[in-house]
Order: structure tokens, then sequence, then C-alpha cells
């Protein structure tokens, strides 16, 4: 086991991952801009260090500076979280290079799931379904014209180097399709510095299903079960569950196979989500990998009662997983992202001074936060400022319980995502388990939070 890791990240993810170090025995440090002095991931860590101003590039994103950090206080491993420098294949190399265990996968697995034209070919490869496309990327119009012929329209134009909803665009003929293509390249060379641009069929009402994987360094593969992560706008996931009500014993199976199988296919060592999109006749197809914990992570934790961060550190120093093969889930959980927003203002970022604060326990609750009363939200990063997770022995029971929890939270100071998770949670189509990626748009009225 390591003696001393880094966490580089900020936020509730660092708070998580420091409180795996502890329970490992395994000393701390934290880094933190000058927007986070007074962070609670600084007050936990047993050592922490400014690595310089608020702007993410100058910070959490700086690499020298986070190198030299973790050489002075001579770490043996660094932790990325999630977003930041998780899924940068030069920075896990840097780590390689230095010395230093990257706690997570090889930078070549981290490059070859980031291209997502070239995960489609590996995937396809390895025998799981794709949405039918184009074979990598789109080489030209009439390339495109010619998958157009083949697979029909709608089609959906995706950045080879995005992800997560990212430039992408849907297109409904021939002349959609021309226009579309241009704009993606440029806009995709703009945002991630490679115009590369695939097509897939575009499903109409799918559900976004994402199996949790462990792989260790002997190739041991587990399977976690799936998340239902329908439940997004604009591509902000706000509601996460596990199991899916779309899913069944017969098609978790099938999932967690094709799941293992992709991993398996790049040789992926840590924990990863391997993301499907699953149409109404249970026909599922494989979109891409997330190569990191991702920050519904507590979901699988919960409803199969494997700590998943801990895993990741253990996998890491080289240790065999010990866990089932195929971990069965065991009753339901929901998380909700309270995330510093107005959703009766378009999700408008609301940062500032948190005056009041008095978060939700019990029976079946989980709350992974950093903030407390007398925190500020600072304004410069992501808006999250709490998960709030629930326990039933079943999908009724858990959702009850998150409704207590979300009415027994006090915030005041800030606006916040809660009002929206009170909508949802009293929505009949969310009851019955009919979530689509479109739930929000199509079936959840938000001028109602306005009142
Ligand atoms: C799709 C899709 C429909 N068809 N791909 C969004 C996140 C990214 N990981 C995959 N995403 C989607 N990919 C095909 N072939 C629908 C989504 C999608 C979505 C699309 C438009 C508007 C909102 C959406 C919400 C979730 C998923």
């Amino acid at each position: 086991m390591f003696s001393k890791i880094l966490i580089a990240n900020r936020g509730e993810i660092a708070v998580r991952i420091i409180r795996a170090c502890r329970e490992l025995d395994a000393r701390t440090v934290a880094v933190y801009s000058e927007a986070d002095r007074g962070s609670l991931h600084v007050r936990l860590a047993d050592e922490a260090f400014c690595i310089g101003p608020a702007p993410a590039r100058d910070s959490y994103l700086n690499i020298p500076s986070i190198m030299s950090t973790a050489e002075l206080l001579g770490v043996d491993a660094i932790h990325p979280g999630y977003g930041f420098l998780a899924e940068n294949p030069h920075f896990a190399e840097v780590c390689r290079d230095c010395g230093i265990t990257f706690i997570g996968p090889s930078p070549e697995a981290i490059a070859r799931m980031g291209n997502k034209a070239a995960a489609r070919a590996t995937v396809r490869k390895a025998g799981v379904e794709i949405v039918p496309g184009s074979d990598g990327p789109v080489r030209d119009e009439p390339a495109a014209i010619d998958t157009a012929k083949h697979i029909g329209y709608p089609l959906i134009i995706k950045a080879a180097g995005g992800g997560g909803g990212r430039g992408m665009r849907v297109v409904h003929n021939r002349e959609d399709l021309r226009r579309g293509l241009t704009e993606a390249h440029v806009e995709a060379e703009a945002a991630f510095g490679d115009g590369a641009v695939y097509i897939e069929k575009y499903l109409e009402e799918p559900r976004h299903i994402e199996v949790q994987i462990l792989a260790d360094q002997r190739g041991t593969v587990a399977t976690l079960g799936e998340r239902d992560c329908s439940v997004q706008r604009r591509h902000q996931k706000l509601i996460e569950e596990s199991p899916s009500t779309g899913v069944s014993v017969r098609l978790r199976r099938a999932l967690s196979r094709a799941a293992a199988r992709v991993a398996e296919a790049v040789g992926y060592v840590n924990a990863g989500t391997v993301e499907f999109l699953v149409d109404h006749n249970e026909r599922f197809y494989f979109v891409e990998m997330n190569t990191r914990i991702q920050v519904e992570h507590g979901v699988t934790e919960m409803v199969t009662g494997v700590d998943l961060v801990k895993e990741q550190i253990r996998i890491a120093s080289g240790e065999r997983l010990t866990i089932a093969r195929e971990v069965e889930p065991r009753g339901h959980v929901l998380e909700c992202r309270v995330n510093a927003e107005d959703p009766a203002r378009d999700f408008l970022p609301s940062p500032g001074p948190i005056t009041a604060w008095i978060p939700p326990g019990g029976p079946g609750i989980r709350v992974d936060t950093h903030a407390f009363a007398g925190y500020v939200v600072p304004p410069h990063y992501d808006s999250l400022i709490a998960k709030v997770l629930a326990w039933g022995q079943h999908r009724d029971e858990a959702i009850a319980r998150m409704q207590r929890a979300l009415r027994e939270f006090q915030i005041e100071g800030i606006r916040t995502t809660i009002p929206f998770h009170q909508e949802a949670l009293d929505n009949a189509f969310f009851r019955r388990g009919e979530v689509y990626v479109n739930f929000v748009q199509r079936r959840m009225d938000l001028d109602g939070l306005r009142a």
C-alpha cells in the first residue's frame, strides 16, 4: 500500500478520496487554488499545498505545479478524481515518467477510450454492439452521405475528441448533414483541438445506462451492475439510480458481460464505466467508456457495499480484486445532485456564501459534500455542492427516503437544484420508472418552479 497520496482535485471528490486514504492508512496531500484556501479538503488532508490562482488552468490543470508538489512532498501516488486531469493521457504519462503511480488506467487505455471514434472500432472488434454508423471518423462529405444512405436519418454527429454529449448535433436530412458536418468539425477543432467527427444512427428515446467495472493488474474484471442516468438536462446528469427500472436480470447479465469484454479489449486497469444506450426493445449499444471514478460512483457503492475508491487505490498498489466477478445489487439507490444553481432561472449558477447549512441524515441516507455553514461557493468551478443518496429495500422506499431527506436539507444564502428534484420525484412518469434521456425536456414543466 502507498504511504502518501496526493489528491489532484477539489470539492466533494477530494474529500471522498481523503476518507478512503485514511481508512487505508495512507497519508494525504491536498492541493488547492487560491479560491479554495478555506475548503474542506484542505482541512481534512494531512498536508496541503497551494498550486496556483483560481482559474483551473493555473491550478488544478497545472501539471508542472502539481508534479513539483508531488516530488517536494514525496508522495508515491496521485489520485486524479474526476474532471480536471483524470482523463488526460499526458498527465498519466508524466506520472509514470516521474515514478509516481497514477491511480487510474494506463495512458494508452485513456487515449484509446478518449478518442470516441477509435473506441468504437476497438469495441466492435471485441464483439460488442455499437450504434450503427461510420467506421471511425468520417473522411469527407461524400463518405458521410454514403454512411447516411446505409443507415438512414435521423443521424447524430459526434466529436471524436468529445464525449459526455459535448459537441453533438442531430441531423434529419442531407442538407442538415452537409451543414452539420462543417459546423461540427469547426466546433470540435475549437473545443477539443481535434476536428474529427463520426456519425451514428440517432436513437429516439433511449435510456442512458452505464455499467460500473473494476479491473485489477492481473486482468480480472468485476462488474457491479448498472446505473440509470437518464434524468439529465443539457448533458448534466441530475438524478442517477441503481438498479435501472428498465433492466431485467437477463439484460443486466448481458450488459455486464459486454462491459467486461470492453474492459478486457483495452487491457483496462482501475475503476471504469462502460456507457450504453438501451432502446425500448432492450437492445443495447456501446457509446463510450469513462476511464475514471465518476460523480455518481456512490450509487453503486450503496447498492453493492463495495468501496470503489478504496478498490481503485488497492488496485493501483498491485493488490488483487477479492470481490465477486459479478456483484449483484441489493435494494435500490437514488442520487440527487445538489448544485448551486437556480432551477427557476434556467439553472443559472448561484455561487456565494452559504449562510445556513443543515444536511439530512437518518436511515438509508448518505450525503457527500465539501460544503458547510459559512462556506463560500466559488464561481470558478462546477456548481456541484452535495450529492444526496438514498437507499431503500425497494424503489418506493428509496424515493420516500429521498423526499424526506430533501425536505430536511436546509440551505440558505444560495439557490440550489433541490426544488427541481422535488418536482422530479413527484412526477408520475418518474414514479413509474418511465425515464429516458429526454425525460426532463419532455415530461417536466420547469416553469412551475418560477412561482
Ligand atoms: C446518442 C443519443 C441518441 N443516439 N447517440 C449524450 C451523452 C453521450 N455520452 C451520448 N449521448 C447521446 N448519444 C445516439 N446514437 C442520445 C444521447 C443523449 C442525448 C442526446 C440529445 C439530447 C439529450 C441527450 C441526453 C442524453 C443522451
